[in-house]
């Protein structure tokens, strides 16, 4: 078993549905499934969009680092999304950040996930349930990536 972390997005359709619908999906692939409150937040990077609903859930898994994302795909399918081009809305965003203290390099797979630690809609879901998890490329822990994000506190 392998701790993981994970984030989830959506900003279409019924967000806070989708968002509970796959994470009671999810935990038949991790278990002791870990889930922080669900974030409302400006879209970032995508120009004029519908608002996201955000979360992050942690856990335990006992499938390698491709299937859970194969997993997440199919899940992604599943609740509808589409992909008419890079960064579209979406009902369902299922991303892999954390996957023990692995560093994954591949075309197909970038462990951590790559923007994670300029992401607010990421970590502060993840400082949630994961805030002393310790990101193996840069040895800072999930609440100090933070802090060095928002030196400030806690507006969203
Ligand atoms: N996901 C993106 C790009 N921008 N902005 C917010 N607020 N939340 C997201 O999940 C998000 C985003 C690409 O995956
Ligand atoms: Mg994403
Ligand atoms: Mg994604």
């Amino acid at each position: 078993m392998t701790p993981v972390a994970l984030a989830l997005g959506s900003n279409l359709g019924d967000r806070e549905r989708t968002l509970a619908g796959a994470l009671e999906a999810l935990a038949s692939s991790i278990a002791g499934l870990r889930v922080s409150t669900f974030h409302e937040t400006d879209p970032v990077g995508v120009g004029e969009q519908p608002r996201f609903l955000n979360a992050a859930a942690a856990g335990r898994t006992p499938l390698s680092a491709l299937d859970l994302l194969d997993r997440f795909f199919e899940l992604e399918r599943q609740y509808g999304r589409t992909r008419p081009h890079p960064g579209a809305p979406r009902t369902l965003d299922l991303d892999l950040i954390l996957y023990g203290a692995q560093v994954i390099e591949e075309p197909d797979i970038q462990i951590p996930h790559l923007r994670f630690r300029d992401r607010l809609f990421v970590l502060q879901p993840l400082a949630e349930i994961a805030a002393d998890w310790v990101d193996p490329v840069t040895g800072q822990t999930v609440g100090a990536l933070l802090q060095l994000l928002q030196p400030g506190g806690s507006q969203d």
